[in-house]
């Protein structure tokens, strides 16, 4: 089976398909596109105009949740925990942790208002995940699952905004979700999930949004 993700370097949701494949042990080749111009075979092949795409042989799976549990069907190991109400748990969880995406995108692109408004619904959001997630290593215990991907691009990108300003959007008063964090973006493979430098690309793209984010910017040598 051939194998081919179709990405954006700085796509969150890409990324977790990453992760999963890489975790999974897969052979896959990568294609970087820009969805917002995307060129015409992808148009062509991409049914809603989105990456992640999927390509397997000649055919396309799309949505990256439905791209890693297609990932997890394909696999000799699983990727989720094997208790099945844990299982259903945690894909409850992972499908909230892209409504988190959304909220994170409108504190990156948003002006004051919506900054303020996504940050809330944001730290609203985390505060739920806080509540319910005990003091293990990930989510489940000692061992890497399908949500701690799910939420390592989250992570990632909230370190990197708490860097380039003067942590605006701090974890500090969640304890598990600080340490939990810490400990998914030790894992080489979320470090290894995105390209060199895109913690510069991501600081561009936030002075490039020019919303209330790129005001909040510490003027440092990025
Ligand atoms: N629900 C989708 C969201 C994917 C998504 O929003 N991808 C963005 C890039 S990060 C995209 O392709 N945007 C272009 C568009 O929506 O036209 C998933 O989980 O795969």
């Amino acid at each position: 089976m051939k194998l081919e993700l179709i990405s954006f370097k700085l796509c969150p949701f890409a990324q977790r398909a990453i992760i999963s494949l890489n975790i999974q042990n897969h052979d896959f080749e990568t294609t970087y596109i820009n969805p917002m111009d995307p060129p015409d075979w992808f148009k062509e092949i991409s049914p809603n105009g989105q990456v992640p795409l999927l390509k397997v042989d000649d055919q396309v799976v799309f949505e990256s949740l439905v791209i890693t549990e297609f990932i997890e069907e394909i696999s000799q190991t699983s990727f989720h925990p094997k208790d099945a109400i844990q299982r259903a748990n945690n894909r409850a969880w992972i499908i909230f942790s892209g409504d988190i995406l959304g909220d994170m995108f409108g504190v990156v692109t948003g002006d004051e208002k919506k900054f303020n408004a996504s940050k809330v619904a944001l730290f609203t959001k985390l505060a739920k995940v806080e509540s319910i997630k005990g003091s293990e290593k990930f989510f489940n215990g000692d061992e890497f699952n399908m949500i701690d991907a799910a939420f390592a691009p989250i992570f990632m990108r909230l370190a990197w905004i708490n860097e380039f300003t003067d942590n605006a959007l701090s974890l500090a008063e969640f304890k598990n979700l600080n340490a939990w964090s810490k400990a998914i973006l030790e894992v080489e493979t979320v470090k290894n999930s995105v390209v060199d430098g895109l913690d510069d690309v991501y600081y561009s793209n936030i002075e490039g949004r020019e919303g209330h984010l790129s005001t909040l910017l510490v003027e440092e040598d990025y």
